[in-house]
């Protein structure tokens, strides 16, 4: 497990590693450069402006001695300014260097992060994505990327500025006096320790704020999402209440982590300026006892000074890295999830004419739970089907079964005598053209939503098939007609403008099998009847399946198929069900003594 979380940690760096190493070579320089202007004030100290003896050996001290030892330097002090001031440029541009590097590995990390899970989830199984909470897919698509994002440009950097900070630093310290080292080193493993313990204490207390932030934007959202209902029952003040509880919870935890984390940093100051109080008490006495020079007592204050925050840092970023594992798990997960269109490319790509047969088939969503039940039937090519069934009957998902949005448990249903567990799903689907039960737009243009279903559509097809939907004039009318935008920043449309927008974007491709799953609930029967006869003028050759509740719409079908419970229960013409006693009979006996009422109301064409 661990190693696959490696793995796909490493796959997201693919194609920044050289820019990772350089990012971190040049960190690694600029902590090091960090250390030498501690070691240039000891020089002018003891060695320059005190007459110690050069503590420089080798290469070094012939490089003193060569620009003129300790002789030219006190007579020229601005030399030592200048090489502080250089290496302080050095640090600064090696700096820069890293951080810039740095921002080119993250910014290319996430967006490579971000396509990838984006692409997977694209091709994840209509079955995943029903079960599935939008919420918590969204979150790990964003915040839970941008914690592994995190990590990688700044936790695991962090942590090799510290250790290469603490070695070095501790090297050095050790060859300048190994007494004043141990002093100053003795609280760093405790700060370490107690900074870990502390952020993993209040990881906890970070994970309460984030579910009462998450609770209180859940509310905020669906209130939004609901003003309309809220309006309606004048429950304003019961959803302010509601806002109100969440929005105190969640202060309420900020809070108290915010007064952990106060109590942290004021603690940990407290034991850093002991640790540096030491430094200087014991420093100084040993100073003046000969033990050890004032240019060491200074350079130790200025590493010890120096390392104060990364090392409170250090327990934090070590705590820190439990979050990013969690994400990397999580984002892991959707991984994990195989894509129904793994087989993209396989499959039979037929030529398909539009004869249907369902052949004993059943299905379950969940074990134990059938909805279809050895339903069997069969439609000839160009055929109209129209099929009637109570709500939870299993009509939409008879519909899911044929495009495969769902595989059968048992039987088979075959397109033109091909199974179609044998057929490419995508070609599958681009021959059988679906208007949903429940209509989404995009916040797009109009255009654009119906173009949605093949973008090299051409306005005349656009239009063509905006006639046989009933809703041109509609759209013409419109300010910028095909141009307007739909939803938020846009037009509102009605619920039968909504389908019949739904039913041009279907009909702009040439489909050899058409399905209506409901789709003509919101218009009005004479709407519903301009339509049909449109599309039977259009479309004679297509095998049509018509959902609906309506007789005046059913009737026409050249067959009717009834669906109870998930068993087909009549089968039949109009003139031949209305003949038998059984749930069509009733539809129809109820809705003809209801006609004059039905025709009322709803929505006319245009
Ligand atoms: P409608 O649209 O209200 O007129 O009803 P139908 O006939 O289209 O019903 P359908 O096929 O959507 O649902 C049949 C049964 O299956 C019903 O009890 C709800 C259940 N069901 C539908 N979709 C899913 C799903 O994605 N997952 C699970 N677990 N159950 C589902
Ligand atoms: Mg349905």
């Amino acid at each position: 497990m661990k190693h696959k979380k490696i793995n796909l940690l490493l796959s997201f760096i693919k194609g920044n590693r050289r820019n990772y190493i350089i990012a971190i070579l040049f960190m690694i320089l600029a902590t090091m450069t960090s250390l030498i202007n501690p070691l240039i004030i000891k020089l002018a100290v003891d060695s320059v402006i005190d007459k110690q003896p050069v503590s420089l050996t080798g290469v070094f001290l012939s490089m003193f001695n060569n620009i003129g030892g300790r002789d030219v330097l006190i007579n020229n002090l601005w030399i030592l300014g200048c090489l502080l001031i250089l290496i302080s440029v050095f640090n600064g541009i090696f700096n820069f260097l890293s951080k810039k590097y740095i921002a080119i590995v993250s910014e290319r990390t996430a967006k490579n992060m971000r396509n990838k899970l984006y692409d997977h989830i694209q091709y994840l199984s209509y079955s995943y994505h029903v079960k599935v909470d939008t919420g918590d897919l969204i979150q790990r698509c964003t915040s839970d990327l941008d914690k592994i994002r995190r990590f990688i440009s700044q936790q695991l950097m962090e942590i090799i500025r510290a250790l290469t900070l603490i070695s070095t630093a501790l090297a050095i310290m050790l060859s300048l006096n190994v007494n004043l080292s141990i002093v100053s080193f003795v609280v760093t493993p405790i700060i370490v320790f107690v900074a870990f313990k502390f952020f993993k204490f209040i990881k906890i207390k970070f994970k309460e704020t984030d579910e009462a932030e998450g609770k209180m934007t859940t509310v905020l959202q669906e209130n939004l999402n609901s003003m309309r209902i809220v309006r309606a029952f004048a429950k304003q003040d019961y959803e302010t209440d509601k806002f109100n509880k969440a929005s105190k919870k969640f202060k309420e935890t900020d809070f108290v982590v915010s007064k952990l984390m106060a109590w942290y940093w004021g603690a940990t100051d407290f034991i850093c300026d002991v640790q540096l109080g030491a430094i200087l008490i014991l420093g100084t006495v040993w100073a003046t006892k000969g033990l050890l020079t004032i240019g060491t007592l200074l350079a130790f204050m200025a590493y010890s000074h120096n390392m104060i925050w990364p090392i409170r840092n250090l327990g934090r970023v070590l705590a820190d890295m439990g979050k990013a594992s969690v994400s990397l798990n999580r984002i892991s997960e959707i991984f994990d999830e195989i894509g129904e269109d793994i087989d993209l490319e396989s499959g039979l790509t037929p030529k398909i004419n539009g004869e249907i047969s369902f052949d004993h088939v059943s299905f379950e969503y969940e074990e134990g739970k059938p909805v279809l039940n050895d339903v069997t039937f069969h439609i000839e090519k160009g055929q109209t089907i129209a099929i009637l069934g109570g709500t939870g009957a299993g009509k939409t998902t008879l519909v899911n079964l044929l495009v495969r949005l769902f595989d059968v448990k048992s039987g088979a249903v075959t397109i033109d005598g091909i199974n179609v567990k044998d057929i490419n799903r995508k070609w599958l689907r681009k021959k059988i053209g679906i208007v949903l039960q429940e209509p989404f737009l995009f916040s797009r243009t109009i255009k654009e939503n119906i173009a949605f279903s093949n973008y090299n559509a051409t306005e005349e097809q656009i239009e063509s098939a905006c006639r046989v939907a009933s809703i041109y004039n509609v759209i013409r009318h419109f300010d910028k007609g095909f141009d307007t935008m739909v939803g938020e920043k846009g037009v509102t449309l009605s619920g039968g403008q909504k389908q019949r927008v739904a039913i041009a974007r279907t009909l702009l491709n040439n489909h050899s099998i058409l399905i209506f799953d409901d789709s003509l609930s919101a218009v009005d029967v004479e709407t519903d009847a301009y339509i049909r006869d449109q599309l039977k003028k259009n479309l004679h050759s297509t095998t049509t399946l018509i959902i609906s509740h309506r007789i005046s719409t059913l009737k026409q079908a050249d067959k009717i198929l009834v669906i109870e419970k998930g068993m087909i229960t009549q089968q039949g013409t109009h003139y031949e069900l209305i003949r038998e006693q059984g749930l069509y009979k009733e539809v129809f006996d109820i809705q003809s003594s209801l006609q004059s009422d039905t025709t009322k109301g709803g929505e006319t064409r245009e």
